[in-house]
C-alpha cells in the first residue's frame, strides 16, 4: 500500500510543482490582497499568506477535506463492519493522496499502520520519568520529542538526502507517527488517571477503535464508533490555526516531523486553543451542577446565558474566529448523539443550549457568529462513554490533528515550500508606513 500511496503523492505533487511554477513564474507580481495595520497587528489574521493543500476552510460550510465537506467525507469514504462512521484512516488517505480511497485502500493504510505501531522502549520509559502530575500534553509533547531519534527524514538528511526525495521520507516519519501517536496517548492516560497498565495493542481493530480499546475505559462498539468520529472530524482544519502552523513554521527549516509536531503540540496545548474543549465541559458541568436535578428548559439556559454575558464571561463553545454558521463537526456530533445517547442528561443540557443560546447572542449583538462551534459538544460525547478526565481532553484532539499536520507537512515537502520568514515590524515603524499611505 505503501507504493501505491506513493505513486498517487507523485502522480500529484509533479501537477501541484506546475501548478506551483506557473503561479511564481506568470502571475507572481500578481496582488491577492492588501494587507492592513489591523492586520498586521491583530494576529495576521485573514491575511492569505500560506499554501495548505490539504483542506480549506468555509466561512458558511466549514472545513473541507480536499474539496469534500464533512458531511461527504462522512458518507463516501469507508467504514468500520457495520458502522455508520468515516473511518479515519480512509480522511488520512484522502488528505494525503487528494483522492477518496476505496474499501481496500484503508484496510490496507490500516495494515500499514499496524506494521508501525511498536513504541521504543526508551520512549515508555521517558514518559514513566514524568511525574504523574505533568500535564498530558506536556507528556505527549516529550514522548514526540523522545520518538525523534528514530527520524528517517533526519537520518537521510545527514546522509545527503536530494531534494526530491524529501517527501517520501517525510511520509516515512509521518506514517510513523500517526501509527505511535495513539498508542503513547493512552500510555499517558493509564498512568495519570489509572493503573498505569496499557492494555494489548490489538491488530484485529482499526486505528480509532485501537485508541479506544486501550484507553482501558469503555470496550463498547458505540464507544469505538464515537471516537472513530471525533478522530476523522477534527483531522485537519487549514494551515494558519496555531498547531498547524507552528507545526508548518517548525517543519519548514526541515525539522524533522518530530520536532514539528513537537512545536505544534505545544501550541495545541494554549487555553485560545486545543485546550477551549476541556474548558466547555466544565462549563456545562457547572450549569449541570447549579441547576441542581432540574431539566434544562430553553428558559433556564436563557436565564443562565444571560447571567453569564452579565459577569463579563464568554459562553463556552460559541463563536468562532472564521465560521460564520454552526460548525459542520458539531452538527455531526450531534447527529450522533440523537443516534446514541438522547437519554444523556448532559446531552439533554448540550441540546437546551443549542436551542436557547444562538438568540441570546445575537440579541447582544456583538458577536460575529453566535451558533456553537464543536467544543460544545464533544466533551459530553467523551464524558458520556465515561471518558471524564477533562485534562485529557486536548491529548484527544492531538491524535486526532495528527492526521492533518502530518500529511501538511508531506506536502510542504512534496511542493517544495520554503523557509517561513514573514516580516515583521516595531509599532513605531507601522505608524510611519500607516501615514505614508
Ligand atoms: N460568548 C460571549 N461573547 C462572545 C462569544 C461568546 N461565546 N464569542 C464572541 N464573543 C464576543 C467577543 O468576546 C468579542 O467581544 P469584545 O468586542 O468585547 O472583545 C465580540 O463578541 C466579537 O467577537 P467575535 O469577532 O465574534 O469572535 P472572535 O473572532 O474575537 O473570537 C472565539 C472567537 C472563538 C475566541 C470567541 O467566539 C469565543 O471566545 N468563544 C467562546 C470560547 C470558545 O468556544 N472557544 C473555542 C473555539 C473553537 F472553535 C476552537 O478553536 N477550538
Amino acid at each position: 500500500i505503501l507504493e501505491l500511496m506513493k505513486t498517487k503523492i507523485a502522480k500529484l505533487a509533479k501537477e501541484k510543482a506546475a501548478l506551483k511554477a506557473d503561479l511564481l513564474k506568470n502571475h507572481g507580481e500578481r496582488k491577492i490582497q492588501d494587507v492592513t495595520v489591523e492586520m498586521a497587528i491583530n494576529g495576521a489574521r485573514a491575511i492569505k499568506s500560506m499554501v495548505t493543500e490539504t483542506s480549506d476552510l468555509d466561512a458558511n460550510k466549514g472545513i473541507a477535506y480536499r474539496h469534500l465537506s464533512l458531511y461527504e467525507v462522512n458518507t463516501k469514504l469507508p467504514k468500520a463492519p457495520g458502522g455508520s462512521v468515516a473511518l479515519p484512516e480512509g480522511a488520512f488517505w484522502l488528505l494525503v493522496t487528494g483522492e477518496e480511497p476505496s474499501a481496500e485502500e484503508v484496510k490496507g493504510m490500516t495494515e500499514e499502520l499496524h506494521k508501525r505501531a511498536t513504541i521504543p522502549a526508551n520512549v515508555m520509559t521517558t514518559i514513566d520519568s514524568l511525574p504523574k502530575e505533568t500535564h498530558p500534553m506536556t507528556q505527549l509533547s516529550v514522548a514526540m520529542l523522545a520518538l525523534q531519534k528514530d527520524s528517517k527524514f533526519f537520518k537521510k538528511y545527514q546522509e545527503g538526502m536530494k531534494k526530491d526525495d524529501y517527501w517520501s521520507y517525510a511520509l516515512e516519519d509521518c506514517l510513523d507517527v500517526v501509527a505511535k501517536v495513539p498508542i503513547i496517548a493512552a500510555k499517558i492516560y493509564r498512568r495519570t488517571f489509572h493503573d498505569g497498565k496499557l492494555p494489548e495493542y490489538d491488530p484485529k481493530l482499526d486505528w480509532a477503535a485501537n485508541f479506544a480499546q486501550m484507553l482501558g475505559i469503555n470496550q463498547s462498539e458505540d464507544f469505538k464508533e464515537a471516537m472513530r468520529l471525533y478522530l476523522m472530524l477534527h483531522a485537519d482544519h487549514e494551515g494558519g490555526n496555531v498547531s498547524a502552523h507552528a507545526t508548518h513554521l517548525v517543519g519548514s527549516a526541515l525539522s524533522d516531523p518530530y520536532y514539528a509536531w513537537a512545536a505544534g503540540l505545544c501550541g495545541l496545548a494554549g487555553p485560545l486553543h486545543g485546550l477551549a474543549n476541556q474548558e466547555c465541559l466544565s462549563w456545562l458541568l457547572d450549569v449541570q451542577k447549579q441547576l441542581g436535578g432540574q431539566k434544562p428548559t430553553k428558559d433556564l439556559m436563557t436565564d443562565f446565558a444571560n447571567k453569564t454575558l452579565k459577569e463579563g464571561k464568554v459562553i463556552p463553545g460559541f463563536g468562532h474566529a472564521v465560521l460564520r454558521n454552526t460548525d459542520p463537526r458539531y452538527m455531526l456530533e450531534r447527529e450522533f448523539a440523537l443516534k446514541h445517547c438522547t437519554e444523556d442528561p448532559l446531552f439533554q443540557l448540550v441540546d437546551s443550549c443549542y436551542q436557547a443560546i444562538p438568540p441570546v447572542l445575537l440579541k447582544q449583538g456583538k458577536v460575529k457568529n453566535p451558533f456553537p462551534n464543536v467544543d460544545a459538544h464533544s466533551g459530553q460525547l467523551m464524558h458520556f462513554y465515561n471518558l471524564k478526565e477533562q485534562n485529557f481532553y486536548t491529548v484527544v484532539f492531538a491524535v486526532s490533528r495528527t492526521l492533518g499536520v502530518m500529511a501538511q507537512y508531506i506536502w510542504s515537502r512534496a511542493v517544495s515550500l520554503p523557509i517561513e520568514r514573514p516580516k515583521s515590524l516595531p509599532l513605531d515603524e507601522l505608524m510611519i508606513l500607516a501615514k505614508k499611505h
